[in-house]
């Protein structure tokens, strides 16, 4: 493509395999991995694959993932499919693992919170094995890539489930590719900084290193109130005073900042800015994970932002002027072409290319089947933003960047 060209002064690397397309979580299931699939052919369709090395992702090993997760839940893990998990239900050493969920009565649970239940957020599909320790293996390849200094920003679009605990699977996530990450990265660096704009908190990373001061998690979050049901926007953790275990030295190396919904892009970039320029001022760290969950953009099947794509890049921007290195991780996103469009734009700005103001998907093969619906191509979303019950009214956005300032 004409005026892609590779970024001067620093090298990023492009971690990725398209065995992760092929994966469904169910019919009805939000979780789409071929929002991937749409990615990957803007990625292509703007040629900057030649801004980056790219490279194949191969399976992790189970013995990496023991690195954080229960070696039992390993196990599982690796064995799992829809055939075989009513006879893994039955074997002793997996019976100890029925997790004590709140949601039991609504849907069938096996153990590690798994079920085959069509309404499952954490079903067992054909093929998930190796979908997970794909994306597992291409953000371990990411890190490895920083880590021994032979790239500065490195790119996994398939990672970033950060809801997963350590024997337990949660909110579509299974195995926590990003803690093992942070693992890897603790081996080198004295301090890595987590930051999460995904519109869910981040809280099996949170939770992970809620011990560890050489590890600040910093997540950005939809919290509060869903709607009139009295539920609370999932997981329904990660409020302003949420700031690491107390009583331990990790207390006060966890920022949450909840959000309510139909927050636009001025009042997040005003919040994003202050409060990461602040942390980055105060800890110091010596690398970055990134989290950047789509499903913070406006008109998100499941999120209840209203950011445009221009916003949410602009945290990449922000985050990447700090020289550091940088894995990028993707995560949530339930509105498909928005997704791909937002990653990609980000992949560009990730290596100082600038896209075309507008981002048309009918350089994708089979561009109607992604368009219906359409909320435009451009970085900026029409407006017409859409409204939820407890909207962003007057949230006091500076005594939130106060308080967190301690
Ligand atoms: C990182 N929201 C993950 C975000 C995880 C959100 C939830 C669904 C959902 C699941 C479905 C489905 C859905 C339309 C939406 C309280 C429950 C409600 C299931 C029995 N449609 C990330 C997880 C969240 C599954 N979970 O951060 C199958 O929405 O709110 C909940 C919990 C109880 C359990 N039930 C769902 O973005 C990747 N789930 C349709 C079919
Ligand atoms: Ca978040
Ligand atoms: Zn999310």
């Amino acid at each position: 493509e004409q005026g892609i060209t590779r970024p001067k002064g620093h090298k990023v690397s492009f971690h990725y395999n398209s065995r992760v397309e092929d994966m469904h979580f169910g019919k009805t299931h939000p979780m789409k991995p071929w929002r991937l699939t749409l990615t990957k052919h803007l990625v292509l369709g703007y040629g900057l694959q030649y801004a980056m090395d790219t490279y194949e992702a191969v399976a992790a090993g189970k013995d990496q993932v023991r690195a954080f997760h229960d070696p039992d839940y390993v196990d599982f893990l690796a064995e799992v499919s829809p055939e075989t998990f009513p006879a893994l239900c039955e074997v002793e050493k997996y019976k100890k693992h029925i997790a004590n969920s709140p949601y039991q009565d609504l849907v069938d649970l096996g153990p590690f919170n798994l079920s085959t239940s069509p309404g499952a957020d954490c079903p067992v599909f054909d093929g998930m094995s190796t979908y997970l320790f794909l994306y597992t293996g291409a953000t371990l390849a990411a890190t490895n890539q920083l880590v021994t200094g032979q790239s500065d920003i490195a790119l996994n679009w398939s990672g970033g489930l950060h809801h997963a605990h350590k024997s337990e699977a949660s909110g579509f996530c299974y195995i926590n590719d990003i803690v093992l990450s942070i693992l890897d990265m603790l081996r080198v660096y004295p301090r890595v900084l987590y930051i999460d704009i995904d519109v869910h908190h981040g809280d099996g990373v949170e939770e992970a290193f809620q011990r560890q001061p050489r590890v600040m998690t910093l997540s950005y979050h939809r919290y509060g109130q869903y709607d009139d049901t009295g539920h609370k926007f999932f997981p329904g953790s990660g409020d302003l005073n949420s700031t690491g275990l107390k009583g331990t030295i990790g207390e006060h190396f966890a920022l949450n900042v909840p959000i309510p919904s139909g927050i636009d892009d001025r009042q997040y970039t005003h919040l994003f800015q202050s409060i990461t320029g602040r942390a980055l001022e105060a800890y110091k760290p010596s690398a970055i994970v990134l989290q950047c969950g789509a499903d913070s953009l406006g008109g998100d099947r499941l999120g209840q932002f209203n950011l445009n794509i221009k916003a949410h890049g602009e945290c990449v921007a922000f985050v990447k002027k700090a020289r550091l290195p940088l894995l990028i991780v993707g995560g949530g996103g339930y509105t498909a072409r928005n997704v791909a469009r937002a990653w990609c734009h980000e992949t560009a700005l990730a290596s100082d290319n600038k896209l075309p103001d507008r981002i048309p998907l009918d350089i994708v093969p089979r561009p109607e089947a992604f368009s219906r619906k359409s909320h435009g191509n451009g970085l900026l979303f029409p407006p017409f933003p859409r409204t939820h019950p407890n909207d962003c009214k007057d949230v006091d956005l500076e005594l939130m960047i106060k308080k967190l300032d301690y």
